[in-house]
């Protein structure tokens, strides 16, 4: 059973939708096409890097529409959903632009996620297919795609990039050149997506139970992708290194490897932001921008630091976003790297603040900035919904072009995080300070930024209560030097039993859970604090690991 996916949607209300066509946010045209538009320009300009790989535009736009073709001759249709798995590659960019042209929706999961991210997205999405790299790092992504097939019957169509079994179908071979793809553009464009209709799913970086899917349309993504690339400055001589996992909104449109590709500027892909190849990378080609989370900023500034190396010299802007940027870190980026530092306060589900290039450098280093675009709305609210004064930290709330008004099929869950009227509320305290830079305080939701990886507190504890002789189990962030967060543990255990970190990494692991979601302290108590409702206390415990930490820190000296 298939259904249409706009069935699982909140579209916008008529008249802010015409109100955003009037204004030229939507623009009424279908992702795939800016694509065709660059390389009607610039048709012989490099456009996509991967190792020895060199894709120009041309090839670029031939490739998209010859694999959008093959796409559905395997018998996938528009509307269908395919799981997309793949390390950063320009298989993943063109199989991304393959679907947007075929208006077949990606839903970008991670490369880190495992068998129960995986089988709980591909059934919530009914994806038909997945894509999936044959082996990285000895784990053997082709036998858990097809372990997945093999208990969800809708999901027929299994890519692999790399070596593929028999029964599968080689990635490589749906994405390579057609001789002559006049005749096949032609079909796709007749057959163009609806420029509302969703262009790929998101994932939502996980405040309550499991992942939810945030539906981006191509009107709403191409404008993010617009407003985003304004305040970054981006041109056709930005040359980008995108190395943080592109399935992620930062790298991929913020404005990412497709705010570069539609200003015909050059991509260059790296599976990691480890310093040596990332800078190695960014001396060879010529990087002028790149996008990092504060702990790949925090390592560069160190290796840079080490190295004294001279690789830095044609980066002009490093964004960094994700999780709080430390103000004293903030403040190194210019001196070491030499790089104008962007901080980005974003999220997959829309609004992206971001401060401008030109901004004072207390605005740079001590603020996350501000909307990238006059239509997005920003709200401070207390815990009544009351507005606060500037200068006040209250609880975000947003609406706007790009913002989308609920999660896909997840009526609770949109109950929960938009109003009635459409504000997402994102769970961030934020303060607005009256030139309308925003600081980001800390946040209202149960969830831990391990290093700009979000965990949902409440997944970890429902699996670790799978483990009988658990009684009670609250997992919270610990404060940590190098990811900001880590995930611990707290638990109380039934009468003269024993649960060991140890037994719940290896229970997570077995259940097939993303490696960066497994607990790395446990601390075993007697009892739990709880407030006066009866919750667990998790402001307690938040004070309580910190106290040990420091302990065991000062004991250590
Ligand atoms: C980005 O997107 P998500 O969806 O993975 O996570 C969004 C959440 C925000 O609600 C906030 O809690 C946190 O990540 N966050 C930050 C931050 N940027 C994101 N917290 C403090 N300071 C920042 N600069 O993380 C994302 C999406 C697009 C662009 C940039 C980041």
């Amino acid at each position: 059973m298939t259904s249409h996916t706009s069935e699982g949607t909140t579209p916008w209300p008529a008249d802010l939708a015409a109100e955003f066509r009037a204004k030229g946010y939507w623009e009424d045209r279908a992702l795939g096409s800016y694509i065709l538009e660059t390389a009607d320009r610039l048709p012989h300009k490099i456009a996509i890097v991967d190792g020895d790989v060199r894709l120009t535009y041309a090839e670029l736009a031939n490739r998209m529409d010859a694999a959008a073709e093959r796409l559905l001759q395997l018998g996938l249709k528009a509307d269908d959903r395919i799981m997309v798995q793949l390390p950063n590659g320009w298989q993943f960019a063109l199989l991304t632009l393959a679907c947007f042209r075929a208006g077949i929706i990606p839903v970008m999961a991670l490369p880190a996620h495992r068998q129960y991210e995986l089988s709980f997205l591909t059934e919530l999405s009914e994806s038909r297919a997945i894509a999936v790299p044959d082996v990285i790092k000895d784990f053997d992504h082709q036998a858990m795609a097809e372990e997945l097939a093999a208990s969800i019957p809708a999901l027929e169509i299994i890519l692999v990039s790399g070596t593929a079994k028999p029964l599968n179908v080689r990635l490589e071979e749906i994405l390579a050149p057609l001789k002559d793809v006049s005749a096949t553009r032609a079909r796709l464009d007749a057959a163009a997506p609806s420029p509302d209709s969703p262009a790929l799913f998101l994932l939502s970086g996980g405040t309550t139970g499991l992942p939810k899917l945030i539906t981006r349309t191509h009107n709403d993504y191409a404008y993010n992708i617009k407003a985003c690339s304004i305040p970054t400055a981006v041109t056709e001589d930005t040359v980008y290194l995108g190395t943080l996992p592109a399935s992620h909104n930062f790298p991929l449109a913020c404005p990412g490897i497709l705010g570069i590709l539609f200003a015909g500027g050059r991509v260059i892909m790296l599976p990691s932001p480890e310093p040596r190849k990332a800078f190695a990378a960014i001396e060879r080609e010529g990087v002028t921008l790149s996008t990092a989370v504060p702990a790949v900023a925090q390592r560069w500034i160190e290796y840079q630091q080490e190295t004294g190396s001279s690789q830095l010299a044609t980066l002009e802007v490093l964004q960094v976003g994700g999780s709080r940027l430390p103000d004293e870190i903030a403040r190194k980026v210019k001196p070491v790297l030499g790089a104008t530092l962007q901080q980005v306060f974003g999220m997959a589900e829309g609004l992206i603040n971001t401060t401008r290039l030109n901004d004072p450098e207390d605005v740079i280093c001590t603020t996350q900035g501000r909307p990238v675009s006059e239509a997005d709305e920003v709200r401070i609210v207390d815990e009544s919904g009351k507005d606060l004064p500037d200068g006040v930290p209250g609880s975000i709330l947003t609406r706007g072009p790009y913002t989308p008004r609920g999660y896909y099929r997840a009526p609770e869950a949109n109950a929960r995080a938009f109003t009635p009227d459409g504000w997402y509320a994102s769970g961030d305290i934020v303060e607005r300070r009256p030139d309308g830079n925003l600081i980001v305080q800390g946040r209202d939701k149960d969830m831990i930024n391990r290093g700009g990886e979000k965990i949902s507190a409440e997944e970890i504890e429902s699996l670790v209560y799978r483990i009988e002789d658990v009684t009670m189990a609250a997992a919270i962030a610990m404060p940590d030097q190098v990811l900001g967060e880590r995930l611990c543990l707290y638990i109380t255990v039934k009468p003269g039993t024993e649960v060991t970190l140890e037994q719940i990494q290896d229970l997570l692991r077995r259940t097939g859970v993303a490696a960066f979601k497994i607990p790395e302290h446990l601390v075993v108590v007697d009892e739990l604090p709880t407030t006066k409702v009866g919750k667990i206390n998790k402001k307690d415990l938040r004070a309580d690991i910190a106290e040990r930490l420091a302990a065991a820190g000062s004991q250590g000296k």
